[in-house]
């Protein structure tokens, strides 16, 4: 079968902020990353200033606007810090720009090349939920620290003190809050405009009203390099996670990012240590006999990951190692997760019901359950 929509990975998570310079230093210190770009009044962008960071092939774009008046400025304003953009590297934008819009995809950039001494990069751009927008990559034939238009930059801070001096190596998946009766229309959206398909993992109406209040479905592309879970509301007895973002973000918009590392133990530490907060797990579900015997022997102990909060699940793939963080930004939309993969290709669907019992904690907290 050939692929209708190829696509060679994630290129890069885009952020509106505002204020970039200080989240490049959060994002350098807390999470590890080095800043490789940036772009601002200094060389020719009057109205934008830029941070790229990378960690392994992870890249994230800060951006703030620098004065009133611009969409950046308005989408802050209206959302928060959040994300706008889940660019996606692929081996011919005009093909896969194209194959979109011809299923349905609004076209919101056309594609067209730009350059600099470093190279050229075929850009185009498609909406999907709410403000968010996949603007479609081709780096092939490009040099640069990142996109023309951006200039080299040193790094902020020293590299953390690890191994490869990183806190994780790639994106492993990016979620989508869309709204009530909404997920199928958006999962839909990804099969016909970009021919992603179904993964098996879901969150159905039996773990709905039961405890998640959410459901959620993946989508990913044939060789599941992108791989975008997409939950929405459920009607339960408490109020949804989801709508709480839905109502502090004003609408749909990014969830979760979360972040593949091979040595989640050392990660969080760091993360914690730079005072970055993680969900609380009870010591209850490290001292269930069930989940013990369910999740067998691990590359750490137990008592290891129950210091930290680190959740397992197994599957018949392998396992896999996850935590997550309280939101990054005032209002409780935006958070990552840690996710140290052993086999499994799953989303740690047995941690379901101690994860969201501990969201709904947090709910309870911030006083919006
Ligand atoms: O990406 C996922 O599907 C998992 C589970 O609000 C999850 O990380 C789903 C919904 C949610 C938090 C985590
Ligand atoms: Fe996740």
């Amino acid at each position: 079968m050939s692929d209708v929509f190829p696509v060679n990975g994630m290129h890069a998570v885009v952020f509106a902020v505002g204020n970039a310079r200080q989240a490049a230093h959060y994002y350098s210190t807390a999470f590890g990353m080095r800043l490789v770009a940036y772009k601002g009044p200094e060389n020719g962008s009057p109205d934008v200033a830029a941070y790229v960071l990378t960690s392994g092939s992870a890249t994230f774009e800060l951006r703030a606007s620098l004065r009133p008046g611009t969409d950046l400025a308005r989408h802050v304003a209206e959302h928060g810090d959040g994300v706008i953009d889940l660019a996606i590297e692929v081996p011919d934008v005009e093909a896969g720009y194209a194959y979109a819009v011809a299923h349905g995809a609004k076209g919101l950039a056309e594609p067209h090349t730009v350059e600099d001494e470093h190279g050229k990069v075929v850009l185009a751009a498609i909406a999907t939920y709410g403000e968010t927008r996949h603007t479609l990559v081709d780096t092939s034939n490009y040099g640069g620290p990142y996109l023309p238009g951006y200039v080299p930059a040193e790094p902020l801070v020293a590299p953390p003190a690890t191994k490869n001096g990183r806190l994780f190596q790639a994106i492993d998946h990016c979620v989508g809050n869309v709204e009530l009766g909404k997920m199928d229309e958006w999962v839909e959206f990804y099969r016909k405009v970009m021919g992603f398909t179904n993964m098996a993992e879901f969150i159905g109406d039996d773990i709905a009203t039961e405890y998640s209040a959410l459901m959620s479905k993946v989508v990913a592309d044939g060789t599941r390099k992108v791989k975008f879970p997409l939950n929405e509301p459920a009607i339960s007895r408490k109020k949804s996670q989801i709508d709480e973002y839905l109502e502090f973000y004003r609408g749909p918009g990014v969830q979760h990012i979360a972040l593949a590392t091979n040595d989640i133990l050392t990660t969080v530490d760091h993360m914690r240590a730079a005072g970055v907060s993680f969900l609380q797990t009870p010591d209850s579900y490290y001292d269930d006999p069930e989940l013990r015997a369910r999740i067998g022997q691990v590359r750490a102990p137990i008592e290891e990951l129950k210091k930290r909060g680190i959740l397992v699940d197994r599957d018949e793939d392998g396992y896999l190692l996850q935590i997550f963080t309280q939101p990054v930004q005032d209002r409780p939309t935006v958070f990552f997760e840690l996710i140290e993969r052993h086999g499994s290709l799953g989303f740690g669907k047995g941690n379901f019901k101690a994860l969201f019992e501990a969201i709904e904690r947090e709910q309870e907290r911030r006083g919006n359950l």
